[in-house]
């Protein structure tokens, strides 16, 4: 090889290690966003497939503090997005929203917040790698997750721990692997859960709520 080749060699490679030092590895497909996105009543982001990027948004991590990726107004809906690491503070939902093939490749502090009276339904789609929470409800719901899949976590569904509300939870068509804790956990006495077709492999135990009575089949 000629001299003025090999620095050339040198150089190229110098200038990608640079470029991947400062840039990162940067995802084709990936859309990166600095701020949450805001979805109005009545309206439905449609994400077509695309990946979102949160930068400055959250680490991922089990800080409280870090932002949603979206926020959904009441009425507002999801669907076809990959929301990739960092997680942050995942979706929070206000009311009325419908969540479809929604995918969450690392969860963050959790997927999904229920902040808003009224129903919540996740029609399709995965959470992976959560270290604790997939979706926390925090308002009396009724939420309702199908034709999903979760793998690692701490919890899939968590009412805000201590709280007395009621929550109805319907289950169905899921599958739940690598659970540290349970599929489902409450404090609450009047929170009832429903589950059909239900498939869990590695998780701890499948309720922690006040009374078995609250768990039924349908
Ligand atoms: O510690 O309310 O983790 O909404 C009490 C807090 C906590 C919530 C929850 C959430 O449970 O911040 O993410
Ligand atoms: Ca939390
Ligand atoms: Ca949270």
């Amino acid at each position: 090889m000629s001299k003025k080749l090999k620095v050339l060699m040198a150089v190229t490679l110098l200038f990608a290690q640079v470029f991947v030092g400062v840039f990162g590895w940067s995802r084709a497909d990936a859309k990166t966003i600095t701020s949450t996105i805001v979805v109005k009543a009545g309206e439905t982001y449609d994400g077509k497939g695309e990946t979102i990027v949160a930068v400055g948004m959250g680490d991922g991590s089990q800080n409280e503090n870090q932002k949603p990726i979206f926020k959904l107004e009441k009425g507002a809906n999801l669907k076809n997005v990959r929301i990739a690491a960092p997680g942050c503070d995942g979706v929070h939902c206000y009311g009325n929203n419908t969540i479809t093939n929604v995918v969450w490749e690392d969860v963050g502090e959790d997927a999904l917040t229920v902040k808003g009276e009224g129903s919540v339904t996740i029609n399709g789609g995965a959470a992976y790698k959560a270290s604790d929470k997939v979706f926390q409800l925090n308002k009396a719901c009724t939420f309702t997750v199908k034709n999903f899949t979760a793998d690692g976590f701490g919890k899939v569904i968590r009412q805000n721990g201590g709280s007395t509300f009621k929550c109805t939870i319907y289950i169905e068509n899921c599958t739940f692997k690598n659970g540290k804790e349970c599929v489902a956990r409450t404090d609450s006495k009047t929170t009832q859960l429903y589950y059909r077709n239900m498939s869990t492999s590695n998780v701890k135990t499948n309720w922690m709520f006040p009374s078995s009575s609250q768990i039924h089949t349908y």
